[in-house]
């Protein structure tokens, strides 16, 4: 079983509004550059349909990323880029342009009023596991004691779907 080791962070992208497959591509593409972090993979796209109240279906994906920030400075570098992407935090689970979520960092565990990690509701989200089953199948849920591939295979994967080339 895959372990990351410190510094190897696992973001989740997530967007509906405006464009959503260029706000991820775009998205990727701004986390590549951020200083002190060099992104090692990124996954395809998925189209998913929403969690929460009715909203447009979302695209989904999760980038590997190493970085030499902390968590905290991390969250500062990735919630500068939602604020560029026009995210505005009004309702909570209501639609949004561009949401970047730490859901891993290292073998870390961090629970304070900015950042939970691992992400707390990751486990239970095929939106989040299988773009990350899509990379690392064999990687290990630290909190879980289980791989992704296998958490994943505990879901409904209904409602989730690879965004082929076309409509990327
Ligand atoms: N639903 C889906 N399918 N994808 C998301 O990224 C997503 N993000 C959210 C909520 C509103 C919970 N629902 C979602 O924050």
């Amino acid at each position: 079983m895959q372990r990351l080791l410190d510094g190897d962070v696992i973001v989740a992208l997530g967007a509906n509004l405006d464009a959503p497959v260029q706000q991820l591509r775009q998205a990727f593409g701004e986390i590549a550059q951020l200083p002190h972090c060099d992104l090692i993979a990124a996954s395809s796209l998925y189209g998913s349909t929403p969690i929460g109240p009715e909203q447009p279906d979302y695209v989904n994906a999760v980038a590997h990323i190493r970085s030499e920030c902390s968590p905290h400075g991390l969250l500062d570098q990735l919630q500068a880029i939602e604020h560029a992407h026009h995210r505005e935090r009004k309702l909570r689970w209501g639609a949004r342009t561009l949401d970047l979520d730490i859901i891993l960092f290292g073998q870390q565990r961090i629970n304070d009023a900015r950042l939970t990690v691992p992400h707390v509701l990751m486990h239970e989200r095929a939106f989040v596991l299988m773009p990350l089953t899509e990379l690392y199948p064999d990687l290990m849920l630290p909190h879980l004691a289980v791989s992704v591939s296998e958490q994943l295979s505990t879901l409904s994967c209904t409602g989730i779907w690879p965004l082929s080339e076309s409509s990327i």
